[in-house]
């Protein structure tokens, strides 16, 4: 190949780089999304309209961060936080991009989700703790606006019913449930 080609070759990509999706859309592109000067993500487009988001955040080669999208929109990610190769975080959008809920394999490391925030208009209202690791649900904390903590309810048997429910103290809570006395 003459230099000629070479760098003709080199500007034509420069310019898929430069102009994607406008026309001829590749199927996916590097860029640079959290502006550290590394382009840590590789954005995937199908028909002009981006389809995923995939980051390596920890600049070790393996993606750990994907956003997965719906007509233009995020719809859901994941990601590895602790950068062991293994999903421990899964996100649900609602139409504007904000999280509605936020699962994270947190306590045990088994690659499900035992604990859970829910979201709405990006204000916590509801989290969620999987305590047994039956992949149910079996505290919960719910919260106002203020991130004040409203009650306390706890399904201490498993069975999915929450028959014990703990109000705050008039005065001065975390709202931060005590896992000391759970199994
Ligand atoms: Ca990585
Ligand atoms: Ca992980
Ligand atoms: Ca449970
Ligand atoms: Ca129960």
């Amino acid at each position: 190949m003459t230099s000629f080609r070479r760098a003709s070759g080199l500007l034509i990509f420069a310019l898929l780089l430069a102009s994607a999706p406008a026309f001829a859309a590749p199927k996916s592109v590097d860029r640079d999304l959290d502006g550290d000067g590394r382009k840590e993500s590789k954005v995937f487009y199908e028909k002009n309209q981006i389809q995923k988001i995939q980051m390596d955040r920890n600049a070790d080669k393996n993606p750990d961060a994907w956003v997965l999208f719906k007509d233009g929109n995020p719809l859901k990610g994941e990601r590895d936080l602790n950068f062991d190769g293994r999903v421990d975080t899964w996100m649900d959008y609602d139409a504007n991009g904000r999280p509605t809920r936020v699962a994270r394999d947190r306590r045990r490391k088994d690659g499900k989700p035992d604990t859970w925030v829910y979201m709405k208009n990006g204000q916590i209202y509801l989290r969620e703790w999987d305590r047994n690791f039956d992949g149910k649900a079996d505290l919960r904390s719910l919260e106002d606006d203020a991130h004040h903590l409203l009650e306390k309810q706890y399904d201490d048997d498993f069975d999915g019913r929450f028959e014990r429910t703990v109000k705050p103290p008039p005065h001065g809570s975390s709202g931060r449930p005590d896992f000391s006395t759970t199994p």
